[in-house]
């Protein structure tokens, strides 16, 4: 029989503390490392972002408004505890209460991230951050401590946002110095810390009998064989294990699969692991699992040579190529957005089969949408309709997953309201709702509803038929 969305499914749309809330250094908030990062002066830093640090009575209206059921934020680690460890900063436990109460009076489940990027400076600056075995310590008793606080009121929670990216984005970790190579090998060894941590909160969690689900938000998506050559398939079959399949078999399966190994040693990568490491992940793995798709890669083979050795990147901001294993090159069957993202949307069904068949959790959907150079026209107006025939086109193949047997607990737009992306600053523009700020002119930040906001509103009111 067909099925179509549970009655309990939740609509939802997603934002991340430090793009959205601004307020940086108000009220007692400690620095991360996004604070500290080197600014890049072509794009909009994040000291006001969507300024929603003083709109939350405002925002959460609209989403009410809107017809959410879920809403996914983060926290930021450093208003709770500005040095990482150490002492509570109530006014920013204040803050995330009111957030809390907020959406609980509108009927809105909070979806929580623990962790979205923000890493404490100050635990970069004590111990050197997640390359030390003293991160997980830490962690996990922040994570304790929300559970703790906002448990009566949150069910779901994200452990890590984007776990892979942390540990190849060097400043993310707090990484500084110029060897790509040492960073790399650091990397891994702080992924592995974030798994053990990850692992350890969720026996917090159910040391202290939460109700509620728990587990990662992971980027997660396709990667296609550029063409039928065995050497391109094998190309996409090593580059799913190295982007996403090696991170998946750590936190659900607790191992380090034998090419993931392979592909360690021969790089000297391999991080240190202590007794007992292994067997924590095996005995807590999450509960359910956060997707964030946007697109899908084609690759094909990509051999070592003199010129490119083993261990060759070439990069932009992640891999775009692997001396020895794979190079993304152009999908002719799909078209982009304005950066270069292929939109695939049936890559997004593969992507909820391959994770289910692979790991077997109940999922949520905690990012996907598109980024693009809105345009705010007279009257208030702006015609988004590319936002909606994307979100349209991923919501039609979520159904399809479902039907394919998958158990999807929810869907979260990427992003409720335009916030500052990592790379591209407030020009490049996801929200159903405009935030009307240029780059580097705050204007009046009034709220405006777009035409896709409008088209969800619908979406949600018909439970997905429209
Ligand atoms: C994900 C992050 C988000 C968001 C999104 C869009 O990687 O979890 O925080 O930024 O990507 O990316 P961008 O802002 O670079 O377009």
């Amino acid at each position: 029989a067909y099925t179509s969305f549970d009655p309990g499914f939740l609509w939802g749309a997603a934002t991340a503390s430090f793009q959205v809330e601004g307020a940086v250094k108000e009220d007692g908030k400690g620095l991360s490392v996004i604070d500290v990062m080197p600014k890049n002066p072509a794009i909009t830093d994040f000291s006001v972002a969507a300024d929603h640090y003083h709109h939350i009575e405002e925002d959460v209206a609209l989403m009410a408004e809107l017809g959410l059921k879920v809403y996914r934020f983060s926290i930021a680690w450093t208003r709770i505890f500005p040095k990482g460890n150490g002492e509570v900063n109530q006014a920013g436990v204040d803050f995330y209460n009111r957030l809390i109460d907020a959406l609980v009076k509108h009927q809105i489940e909070p979806l929580v991230t623990i962790y979205h990027f923000d890493y404490p400076q100050s635990l970069v600056e004590q111990y050197g951050g997640w390359i030390s075995r003293e991160s997980i310590e830490d962690y996990r008793a922040y994570a304790e401590f929300l559970f703790k606080t906002y448990g009566d009121r949150v069910k779901y929670w994200l452990t890590i946002n984007e776990q892979d990216h942390v540990v190849r984005i060097p400043s993310r970790l707090g990484l500084t110095g110029e060897d790509h190579y040492e960073q790399l090998r650091l990397g891994y060894q702080a992924n592995h810390h974030m798994c053990v941590a990850t692992a350890i909160t969720i026996k917090t969690f159910h040391e202290l009998g939460m109700e509620g689900k728990i587990g990662p938000a992971v980027s997660y998506s396709m990667v296609h064989p550029a063409s039928s050559h065995p050497d391109d398939i094998l190309a996409s079959k090593d580059a799913m294990l190295i982007k996403h399949n090696y991170l998946m078999d750590l936190h659900c399966h607790g191992e380090y699969s034998y090419s993931f190994q392979r592909y360690l040693e021969e790089r000297n990568f391999t991080p240190a692991i202590e007794d007992g490491d292994l067997e924590l992940m095996k005995k807590y793995p999450p509960t359910m699992l956060g997707v964030n798709y946007y697109f899908s890669e084609a690759v094909r083979a990509f051999p070592a040579t003199e010129e490119f050795p083993i261990g060759y990147q070439k990069k932009s901001l992640l891999p775009e190529a692997e001396a020895g294993v794979f190079e993304v090159v152009k999908n002719e069957n799909l078209a982009a957005t304005d950066w270069g993202w292929e939109i695939d949307p049936v890559g997004l069904r593969l992507t909820l089969r391959e994770l289910y068949d692979r790991y077997k959790l109940p999922m949520i959907i905690t990012e996907n949408g598109i980024g693009a150079y809105d345009k705010l026209e007279d009257e208030d107006i702006v015609r988004d309709d590319y936002r909606i025939s994307y979100l349209r086109e991923h919501i039609k193949q979520v159904k399809l997953a479902i039907n394919d047997g998958v158990p999807m607990l929810g869907y979260c737009a990427w992003s409720f309201m335009d916030l500052v992306s990592g790379r591209n600053g407030m020009e490049k523009r996801y929200g159903f709702v405009y935030i009307n700020r240029e780059d580097f002119d705050f204007k009046d930040m009034r709220r405006i509803k777009k035409d896709s906001f409008y088209w969800y509103q619908k979406v949600i009111a018909s439970n997905g038929e429209d």
